[in-house]
C-alpha cells in the first residue's frame, strides 16, 4: 500500500431546495418540495429540511408528499441555476486541488494529500471550504466527510448533515465502519440488504466472520469489494473527469431480457444519460463501446469508432441497433446492458499535474459555526 491518502466528500446539504429558499426569501423556514406538480404524476426531486420532517424525501411521488405534508410550497426545479452553483463550488474545489471528482451537481471527491496551499490538515481545508461555500454563494450550505479513503469520506459526510464536517481517521476507521449500518455500504439497495439480513448481516461488524469467497459466492463480483471495505480499505483513486478515460452507464436488468426492441429502449435511456453527462463535463469521444452481459454472465464488448464526436443521442440510436445486432442478444438472454463513450479529443491535450510542494504553510485560522465537534489531528486528519 502507498501512502495515506487524504480524501474530502462534499455534498450540498438539501441542494436544490436551499437554491429555491436562498433565491426566494419567502420560502425560508418553510417545507419546500422540488419538483413535478402534486396534481399530476410528478415525483419529488428534493425538499428542504423543513419538508423532511414531516416524512417527505426525493423519490417519492409527489400526491403523497403533499398528504405527509399539506402545506408544503411546490416549487419548479431550475436547473441552469443549479449548474451555475455547481460551478462556483467546484471553483472553491480547484483552488485546493485538482484532484476533483465530480458525482453530481452536488457532490464530489477530492484528493488532498497534496494541496495547492499547502494545508496540512484535511480537516482545516474542509472547514475552508464550507465557509468559502457559504460566504459566496448566499449562504449556501454543504456538509464534509473527511478521511482517507473514498468509502468512508463519502458516508461520513452524511453523518453531521447539515452543515456538518465528520472526520473519520485511519485509528478510528474500523469502529466506524463496524458500526455502519449495512445499507450505507455501496451498491447495497434494498434486494441486497434484505439479502444480508437473511445471512445474520446487519452491519459492517457482521461482514468480518465472512471469507471473500463466501462474500463472492453470496454476491458476485463486489463480493470482493464487501470483503475490503469491511477492514477498510478501498485504494480507487479520485479520478478527475480529464484522467477518466471513457464516461459509461451500465445496469443490471431485473430480470433476463430476450427482446431485441426493449434492450433497444434501456440502452436509450443509458444514452440519454451518457450524453447529458458528456455535455456537462464538456468531453467529447469518438468511440461508442456496447457491453452486454448474458444471462450465465458471460459479457461481450461492440465499439465503433466515429470521425466526428459522439455528443447527441441521434448518433448513438443511429449505431446502437448494428452494434448490438453484432451479439448473440436476442438468441441469448441478457442480464446487463452498457454504453460508454472513450477515446476522447482532448485527452494528451491536458496532463496529469500532480503537484509536487514545498513545506507546509502555517494552516489558516480556522473557520467557525459548523456543526464540527471535530478536532485536528496531528496525523494530518
Ligand atoms: P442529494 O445530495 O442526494 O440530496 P440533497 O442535496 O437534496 O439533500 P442532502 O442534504 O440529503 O444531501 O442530491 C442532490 C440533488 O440532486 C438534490 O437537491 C436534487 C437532485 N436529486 C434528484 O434529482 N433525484 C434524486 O433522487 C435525488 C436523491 C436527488
Ligand atoms: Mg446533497
Amino acid at each position: 500500500m502507498g501512502e495515506l491518502r487524504k480524501i474530502i466528500h462534499i455534498d450540498m446539504d438539501a441542494f436544490y431546495a436551499a437554491v429555491e429558499q436562498r433565491d426566494n426569501p419567502e420560502l425560508q423556514g418553510k417545507p419546500v418540495i422540488v419538483g413535478g406538480s402534486p396534481q399530476g404524476r410528478g415525483v419529488v426531486t428534493t425538499c428542504s429540511y423543513e419538508a423532511r420532517r414531516f416524512g417527505v424525501h426525493s423519490a417519492m411521488p409527489a400526491a403523497r408528499a403533499i398528504r405527509l405534508c399539506p402545506h408544503a410550497v411546490f416549487v419548479r426545479p431550475r436547473f441552469d441555476v443549479y449548474r451555475s452553483v455547481s460551478r462556483q463550488i467546484r471553483a472553491i474545489f480547484h483552488e485546493h486541488t485538482d484532484l476533483v471528482e465530480p458525482l453530481s451537481l452536488d457532490e464530489a471527491f477530492l484528493d488532498v494529500t497534496a494541496n495547492k496551499r499547502a494545508i496540512p490538515s484535511a480537516t482545516l481545508i474542509a472547514r475552508e471550504i464550507l465557509r468559502a461555500i457559504y460566504d459566496r454563494t448566499g449562504r449556501l450550505t454543504a456538509s464534509a466527510g473527511v478521511s482517507f479513503n473514498k468509502f468512508i469520506a463519502k458516508v461520513a459526510s452524511d453523518y453531521h448533515k447539515p452543515h456538518g464536517i465528520t472526520v473519520v481517521t485511519p485509528q478510528q476507521a474500523q469502529a466506524f465502519i463496524a458500526a455502519l449500518p449495512i445499507r450505507k455500504f455501496f451498491g447495497v439497495g434494498r434486494v441486497t440488504e434484505e439479502k444480508m439480513h437473511r445471512l445474520g448481516i446487519r452491519s459492517g461488524a457482521d461482514l468480518l466472520p465472512y471469507s471473500e469467497e463466501e462474500l463472492v459466492r453470496h454476491f458476485g463480483k463486489v463480493g470482493h469489494f464487501y470483503y475490503r471495505i469491511a477492514r477498510g480499505r478501498d485504494n480507487r483513486p479520485v479520478q478527475p473527469h480529464w484522467i477518466r478515460k471513457s464516461i459509461g452507464k451500465e445496469t443490471t436488468l431485473q430480470a433476463d431480457i430476450d427482446d431485441v426492441d426493449q434492450m433497444l429502449a434501456i440502452l436509450t435511456a443509458l444514452g440519454e444519460k451518457v450524453v447529458a453527462y458528456l455535455e456537462r463535463e464538456k468531453r467529447q469521444g469518438h468511440t461508442l463501446t456496447l457491453k452486454v452481459k448474458y444471462h450465465d454472465f458471460q459479457s461481450v464488448t461492440r465499439s465503433v469508432t466515429l470521425p466526428e464526436p459522439v455528443q447527441d443521442l441521434e448518433t448513438l440510436l443511429d449505431h446502437l441497433p448494428r452494434l448490438l445486432a453484432a451479439t448473440d442478444a436476442g438468441p441469448r438472454k441478457v442480464r446487463l446492458l452498457g454504453i460508454s463513450v472513450s477515446n476522447f479529443s482532448d485527452e494528451g491535450g491536458r496532463r496529469v499535474r500532480l503537484r509536487q510542494l514545498p513545506l507546509p504553510l502555517e494552516p489558516p485560522p480556522s473557520a467557525s459555526g459548523f456543526r464540527d465537534a471535530c478536532p485536528v489531528t496531528a496525523d494530518g486528519f
